[in-house]
């Protein structure tokens, strides 16, 4: 069944975004001075939990405090995470977040071979935008035919309700479309869903089980940088991966019949 849709992760997957949400975490905590400041080390174990709301309020419980105080700092966190979305869009208005490598350009070969776009993330729609206008301009939201985001869901990742809502929107089955994720999180939210799923993780998600996935590479990588070891080694026909190429790994051709395999061999 042919591809007619790509359905991308946003943290991690279209841009390497987690240590610009970190500093933006640390800034609303040190705006509410509550004395709180997430190393890599930590954040990168807090990022087990999805969701920015959700994250900070499982550090609130983990803390050894009294119910009272938890019961208060659990207030908080509406009033922290709106703060944190705040300083994490100024932050990619200016510039400091970027696409990362080959995301723009498989994104214009699928369109050009009539393929819609879609996300399927649990990070806010601010965030998003914030991301699509500051890294693909003004028009960059106008790419993607359906973004399904957030609190849109009851269940955020690893459920696969956010990939769920993104089909249905598209109106597709889950053989028509081919999930991009970076987490364990997002694999399991994509496979739940029935996707075939491209993982290319970042320092924030590396070393996670991805035997579920499709095919896991470093990076979509580009012809001026390609894959090291490619083609050859997953990849058949370039070191970096076209959009041609994602669709042959995630709808292989049928295989022959011995009568269309002996009429192959047969050919000059
Ligand atoms: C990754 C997440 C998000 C971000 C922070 O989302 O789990 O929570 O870490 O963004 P994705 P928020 O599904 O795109 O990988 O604070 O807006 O949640
Ligand atoms: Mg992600």
């Amino acid at each position: 069944m042919a591809i007619e849709a790509l359905i991308f992760d946003v943290d991690g997957t279209l841009a390497d975004t987690e240590e610009a949400h970190r500093v933006a975490f640390n800034l609303a905590f040190e705006r509410h001075r509550l004395g709180w400041s997430w190393s890599r080390a930590e954040y990168r174990h807090l990022l087990e939990v999805t969701g920015g709301k959700e994250r900070i309020a499982s550090y609130i419980d983990a803390l050894a405090v009294s119910t009272a105080e938890r019961a208060r700092l659990r207030g908080l966190v509406p009033t922290l995470h709106a703060e944190k979305t705040r300083f994490y869009t100024a932050a990619v208005q200016e510039g400091s977040v970027a696409l990362r490598e080959g995301v723009a350009r498989l994104i214009h070969e699928a369109l050009d071979a009539g393929c819609r776009l879609a996300i399927a993330s649990t990070t806010t729609a601010a965030n998003i935008h914030a991301l699509l206008a500051s890294t693909l301009g003004p028009r960059g939201l106008d790419l993607f035919s359906v973004i399904a985001c957030g609190d849109q869901v009851r269940a955020k990742k690893p459920a696969p309700d956010i990939y769920r809502l993104a089909l249905a929107t598209l109106g597709l089955q889950p053989e028509q479309a081919v999930a991009l994720e970076d987490s364990v999180n997002g694999l399991r939210s994509s496979t739940g869903a029935g996707l075939w799923t491209l993982v290319t993780p970042t320092f924030w998600t590396e070393g996670g089980d991805f035997r579920a996935a499709g095919l896991v590479l470093p990076g979509l990588c580009e012809p001026e940088a390609p894959l090291t070891g490619e083609p050859g080694c997953q990849l058949k026909t370039t070191g970096w991966l076209r959009f041609e190429e994602l669709c042959t790994f995630a709808s292989p051709p049928p295989a022959l019949t011995p009568l269309q395999a002996l009429y192959q061999g047969l050919q000059p």
